[in-house]
């Protein structure tokens, strides 16, 4: 069963059907206990809208919730960061928070900066190397359950990141800096280890980057970079956490205007943006 945001209000999604839920606000319904359960009856209730396009109508999924981060999460992470901090005396920050008992996790976005699928999202104008990052985003209730999980888009500027580790935030928050969406899959359970996130980048009608990783490869649970973030801190209307990117384009890529950035994580879906125009 899948939430979706949209300009005709909430709608669910069960078994290819769409149910309206017109009166209900996304942040109450977010953080509702047992929402799998009420979800359930509640389409038993309702009657299916016909003639209903999602790519023409869908939101980002969020109300006032705040979008967190998890990064050096991957092998491939920790690897990409070394080496383009390794002019800035990067030292070993990246190897240590890869093996530390506590992650990192930074501060992402607030629902201002964040892109639903179909829309643009943005590259700094002072920024001269900038990826995508293709991330399982999990969401997380008020009380730190997780209720679900959509796909995370970690816009990042990598020459300002790897310029100095304390640029972090500058790298990584900003207008249009993070793609949400399309809808939410709810859930209490991790996808399966062998899901594949798969991130595809066209430019001009071609294919300028084709990346894949597995969520094998994520070395922390779920659960556990929840518990870190909820450690003195709480989120009243519950939150988005971003779990780490795995996919990391050579150096020599960086997106530009107009490219499509494509990121699909198959029981999700996928979340398509474009690069906005300078
Ligand atoms: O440490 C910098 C950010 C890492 C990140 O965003 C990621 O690994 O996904
Ligand atoms: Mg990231």
């Amino acid at each position: 069963m899948k939430l979706f945001r949209t300009k005709q209000g909430i709608v669910i999604e069960d078994g290819n059907l769409y149910y309206p839920l017109p009166e209900t606000g996304w942040d109450d319904l977010f953080n509702r206990p047992s929402l799998e359960g009420s979800l359930t009856s509640m389409t038993r209730r309702l009657e299916p809208i016909t003639g209903f396009s999602l790519v023409d109508e869908v939101l980002a999924p969020i109300g006032e919730q705040e979008v967190w981060a998890a990064g050096v999460t991957y092998y491939r992470s920790r690897e990409a960061r070394i080496e383009e901090s390794r002019d800035a005396g990067g030292g070993d920050f990246y190897d240590r928070v890869y093996a530390a008992a506590r992650p990192e996790l930074f501060f992402k976005a607030t629902p201002h900066r964040v892109s639903g699928a179909g829309q643009d999202v943005r590259i700094r104008r002072d920024a001269a190397w900038n990826v995508p990052e293709p991330e399982l985003a999990l969401a997380v209730n008020s009380s730190g359950r997780i209720i679900g999980f959509t796909i995370g888009n970690d816009m990042s500027s990598r020459d300002i990141e790897g310029e100095n580790p304390l640029y972090l935030p500058q790298a990584k928050v900003y207008d249009g800096c993070c793609g949400l969406g399309p809808g939410v899959l709810i859930s209490s359970l991790m996808p399966a280890e062998d899901t594949e996130i798969r991130l595809e980048i066209e430019r001009d009608g071609a294919v300028a980057f084709l990346g894949s990783t597995y969520l094998r490869e994520l070395k922390r649970r779920p659960e556990e970079l929840v518990e870190y973030l909820f450690r003195d801190n709480s989120f009243p209307r519950g939150c988005f956490l971003l779990t780490g990117t795995g996919i990391v384009p050579p150096d020599e890529f960086t997106l530009m205007a107009n490219d499509e950035i494509r990121i699909t994580i198959d029981p999700i879906g996928t979340l398509v943006n474009r690069v906005a125009a300078l």
